[in-house]
């Protein structure tokens, strides 16, 4: 009986312990439009890849909230400081960041940096990040002007790229998502790049620039949402076993003890 309890025990430590280990990275998405060159800040007018980018996330997405940050109360050409922006998709995240990092609503290219939708978007030159108040399985999002370090005032030998780090919500830990962007590309590029984690949710994310080199970037149409909830899975044949081992132990330790 003992060695029976121990052998149940056992198979649980091993069904448990091996789902925990096979945490996989988050799935990610990623689409690019070159921009029109460097010497030219003329706004892109389609942008398909990043658009089928966007798509193809989406469809793997659900309770998805959209910011396009055209609610913002701004005048054409005015800037506000993230403290003064603390609720942002319907009301779920708040924005922080400190130094050059300010909202625009500039209708037109600034040197490359123009909205997605409407005329107003997130401009910074620093690391920002949003926390949400209930933890998101998913996240995308427009980036444009993004990587054009041999351009005006910038350091070609240390360009400025894109990383962004989530916190996990329930073990508090730390990763790096890489965004695969390019560096040395032309002005006023359009990339949308989304990631979902079917196994974790995530309470934070950081967006870091990272390189000596000054760019100035703009985001827009950021998305949030959970992965698609995959369809009942049939209980695993080991847990079939281990339930109908239980119910026959039980039996057996009822009837030895009549
Ligand atoms: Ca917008
Ligand atoms: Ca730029």
């Amino acid at each position: 009986m003992r060695r029976l309890l121990m052998m149940v025990f056992l198979s649980l430590l091993v069904y448990f312990g091996v789902s925990n280990i096979a945490l996989a990275s988050p799935i990610t998405f990623f689409g690019y439009d070159q921009g029109q060159g460097s010497s030219s800040y003329e706004r892109l007018l389609e942008w398909p890849n990043a658009k089928a980018a966007e798509l193809n996330l989406l469809q793997n997405l659900e309770n998805t909230s959209k910011e396009s940050f055209e609610e913002i109360g701004l005048l054409n050409r005015a800037r506000v400081g993230y403290n003064e922006v603390s609720s942002v998709f319907d009301g779920k995240g708040s924005f922080a960041g400190s130094g050059y990092s300010l909202y625009c609503n500039y209708d037109e290219s600034y040197y490359g940096q123009y909205p997605i939708s409407g005329f107003k978007y997130l401009e910074t030159a620093n690391r920002f990040y949003i926390e949400f108040e209930d933890p998101i399985g998913a996240m995308g999002f427009y980036g444009i002007d993004i990587g054009d370090t041999d351009d005006h005032y910038r350091d070609p030998t240390t360009p400025a790229t894109l990383r962004i780090r989530v916190t996990d919500s329930s073990t508090n830990e730390m990763e790096w998502i890489e965004v695969p962007h390019e560096t040395g590309v032309t002005s006023g590029g359009i990339f949308y790049f989304g990631f979902y984690d079917p196994d974790r949710t995530f309470s934070k994310v950081e967006f870091v620039y990272i390189g000596d080199g000054t760019d100035v970037w703009a985001f827009d149409d950021m998305t949030i949402g959970s992965p698609v909830s995959p369809s009942p899975v049939p209980v695993p044949s080991a847990i079939w076993l281990l339930g109908t081992g239980l119910v026959t132990l039980i039996h057996f330790g009822r009837k030895q003890r009549h």
